[in-house]
């Protein structure tokens, strides 16, 4: 029998702007009002990126506080901050959001080519923002964008630099990382215990095939504008809510239940 399903909701990311596509949310209000949606249509995690006032991304502590507590005002939900932030935002600004402390925040697990750039997350950028999770009490999900960084993870929990009790998110499709076949998901899956909860986060056209085998084999699904702008093949999709509605409907056909908020902290290790 499996967990009843989380569904984590990313609303915008930090590489998107409006000429990829017009119903992106960027303004504080517009990321607030799309995280809304997307809790009201039954996503229980909104994993937070926020954009400054030119649409660009920002690690800045107001604007996660404000936005934040705009959610938190017109809806209950899990918020996980990015600590990835953009490429080449400098450490201490990928961890300054952190003194607000979120429910969660990410932690990705190793170094990437990331399109035509360099994500950089070296053993000694993991174990800062590890340490500064650790010190705000805040529960991390695990970011893995390519098999090695499985293996990292493995032996940072030996050596006791992680919590051996962890969620872990598969993205797979960035160019760089692992891609969106099924294979490569299977292979990740294969490796972890049991008891262990996964999420994948499809990218672009991986989404759907991905989030669809995820309800079924048992583990937990990230859509959302971060990771895909389209609904379908050459139709752009209006909003994140649209996204998570779609899960839901797969999840009532696959027979997956969808958690309550309650259930859902409870598989995250979260306090209720
Ligand atoms: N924007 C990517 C470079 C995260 O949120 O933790 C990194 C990212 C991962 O989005
Ligand atoms: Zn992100």
């Amino acid at each position: 029998m499996h967990d009843p399903l989380i569904i984590t909701c990313a609303v915008i990311g930090a590489e998107l702007t409006k000429t990829d596509s017009s119903y992106l949310p960027l303004t504080p209000d517009e990321i607030a009002s799309s995280a809304v949606e997307a809790v009201k249509a039954g996503a229980h995690i909104i994993h937070l990126h926020v954009r400054d006032d030119n649409g660009k991304p920002s690690q800045s502590v107001a604007l996660f506080e404000q936005i934040s507590k705009a959610i938190s005002r017109q809806c209950d939900c899990i918020l996980q901050y990015s600590t990835g932030g953009a490429v080449g935002t400098p450490l201490n600004e990928r961890i300054a959001p952190l003194k607000l402390k979120p429910d969660m925040a990410t932690l990705s697990m190793g170094t990437m080519n990331f399109g035509g750039e360099i994500f950089e997350n070296s053993e000694v950028t993991i174990h800062s923002i590890a340490a500064a999770i650790q010190d705000n009490g805040i529960v991390p999900e695990l970011e893995i964008f390519d098999s090695g960084m499985l293996d990292t993870t493995c032996r940072f929990i030996q050596k006791g630099y992680l919590p051996d009790k962890f969620h872990v998110d598969f993205v797979l499709g960035v160019p760089g990382g692992m891609n969106g076949d099924l294979k490569n998901l299977m292979f990740l899956i294969n490796q972890l215990k049991p008891e262990q909860s996964w999420s994948v986060a499809g990218i672009g056209k991986h989404q759907l095939p991905l989030s669809t085998h995820a309800i079924a084999m048992g583990g937990h699904v990230r859509v959302g504008f971060e990771d895909n702008i389209y609904y379908k093949k050459g139709e752009l999709a209006k909003s994140n809510a649209e996204f998570v509605l779609r899960i839901v409907r797969l999840a009532s056909e696959l027979n997956r239940p969808v958690a309550t908020l309650e259930q859902a902290k409870s598989t995250l290790f979260l306090k209720g």
